[in-house]
């Protein structure tokens, strides 16, 4: 029997004794996703340890996704396998930096991108996802100011398709920045006939070149339902696992492979059988933080 199928006896063993779930982002390890009693994106993934009867919910992804699950279900016991899975665009905005931004602009409306920590979720009127970021944008009054962040690319996207300005936090995220727009024209050439589908998060030279521009799991579902048979991909590697997957007869070319996020890639099957065994690490998120975090949240469920 090989490692990995060792580990995977063991973390199944735990996964009942616990009555665990084991929830894994589209980004993660291939054998982490493939061991996962669910992979999504970040809401989708807190949705679902919202829904779930287990105690324990084992997150495979970066911290912020994993205080949002701790955030709607503070019930439950959310473990991170490995702790230091931190996201460095969530890391690019601070409370004491979003206060002053809200001091100069009282009257803004505080729209933060899911990619944020807890803290800065409680100081937000709304949340947003990638796929749903233009719509929260949209419902908000035309003469009420937006101060959107932290990541500026998806602010610039949602400025362009709502015609609106908003205030843009100047954060971005290094993996989707290391996506060229010659990468994408440099690949395009060698598949003329593939379709190009970039996430948001990417700089908008890339983001012109795109055929579709989605969050993680639209991009999954423009590759299931569009007839193309080749796809030039523009988001962290880890997605071509689910994509291959779910689309045997399909080609996904990653746009770069510079594209492999450090932080989504910590976590491992060691980790999660470890977190297993001594339920840990722990995530958990104030109460009166994550009553005003799930407020945002909530707002941005009603409007979508
Ligand atoms: O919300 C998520 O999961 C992120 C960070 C990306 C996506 O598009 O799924």
């Amino acid at each position: 029997m090989s490692t990995n199928q060792e580990l995977i006896q063991q973390i199944n063993q735990l996964r009942k004794k616990r009555h665990a779930v084991i929830l894994a982002h589209n980004y993660q390890r291939p054998e982490v996703q493939d061991i996962a009693d669910y992979v999504g994106d970040s809401l989708g993934l807190a949705q679902q340890a919202a829904e779930t009867a287990a105690r324990v919910i084992v997150f495979c992804g970066v911290h912020f996704m994993a205080e949002t699950a701790a955030i709607l279900c503070p019930d439950r016991l959310v473990l991170m396998p490995d702790p230091n899975a931190g996201c460095p665009l969530a890391n690019m905005i601070t409370v004491r930096g979003l206060q002053k931004k809200k001091s100069e602009y009282p009257e803004a409306a505080v729209v933060t991108y899911v990619n944020s920590s807890a803290a800065i979720k409680a100081e937000s009127d709304y949340c947003c996802t990638s796929s749903n970021a233009v719509k929260v944008v949209q419902a908000i009054p035309a003469n009420r100011p937006i101060i959107f962040g932290p990541d500026k690319s998806l602010g610039r996207y949602v400025e362009r398709q709502t015609g609106r300005s908003l205030i843009l936090w100047p954060g971005y995220c290094p993996t989707h920045h290391r996506i060229l727009a010659r990468d994408i024209k440099a690949k395009k050439q060698k598949y003329p006939e593939a379709k190009v589908a970039v996430h948001p998060e990417c700089t908008e030279d890339v983001i012109n070149l795109a055929d579709k521009v989605a969050s993680t799991s639209v991009i999954l579902k423009y590759a299931r339902e569009t007839d193309a048979k080749e796809f030039i991909i523009g988001t962290e590697i880890g997605i071509l696992h689910r994509l291959q997957k779910e689309n045997p007869g399909k080609r996904f070319i990653i746009a770069s492979r510079l594209t492999d996020c450090p932080n989504m890639k910590l976590t491992n099957l060691e980790k999660i059988l470890w977190s297993l065994e001594d339920l840990a690490y722990e995530i958990k998120v104030p109460d009166e933080m994550a009553r005003r975090a799930r407020q945002a949240i909530q707002r941005m469920l009603e409007l979508t």
